[in-house]
């Protein structure tokens, strides 16, 4: 683990967060600086620094990924309504913690815009 990693540090239960769920291997917890009612990251427990390092390896763990999002996404009442699931990557992706995680945002009316 990455001494410096802020979401390393959250996994290993050293900095506080308000987590939603979790497992052996992932985690999910409210960010802290959220854009819409709901705002969840979902990121897997082993430092993984961004999606530009996931290998075919990966696959089961990239799909667990969406489907945690997916599942509190339920849990949160804005699967009907709709959500936005977003990876940050690298800068110009304007990855701001270079830790892999999944952005589950919802609860709002969203704008079409990407960038
Ligand atoms: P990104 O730009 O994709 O790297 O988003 C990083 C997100 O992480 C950003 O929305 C704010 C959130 N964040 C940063 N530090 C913390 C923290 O210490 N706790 C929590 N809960 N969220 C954090």
């Amino acid at each position: 683990m990455p001494e410096e990693c802020i979401f390393c540090r959250i996994v290993a239960g050293q900095i506080p967060a308000d987590i939603l769920y979790q497992d052996d291997g992932f985690l999910a917890f409210r960010d802290i600086s959220p854009q819409a009612p709901t705002h969840v990251l979902v990121i897997p427990k082993t430092h993984i620094a961004s999606s530009a390092d996931l290998t075919d390896d990966h696959v089961e763990l990239a799909g667990r990924l969406i489907i945690i999002a997916r599942n509190l996404a339920e849990k949160e009442a804005i699967a009907e309504s709709g959500y936005r699931l977003v990876i940050n990557c690298r800068s110009d992706g304007g990855q701001q913690v270079p830790h892999l995680h999944l952005h589950l945002i919802g609860g709002r009316q969203l704008s079409g815009r990407l960038g």
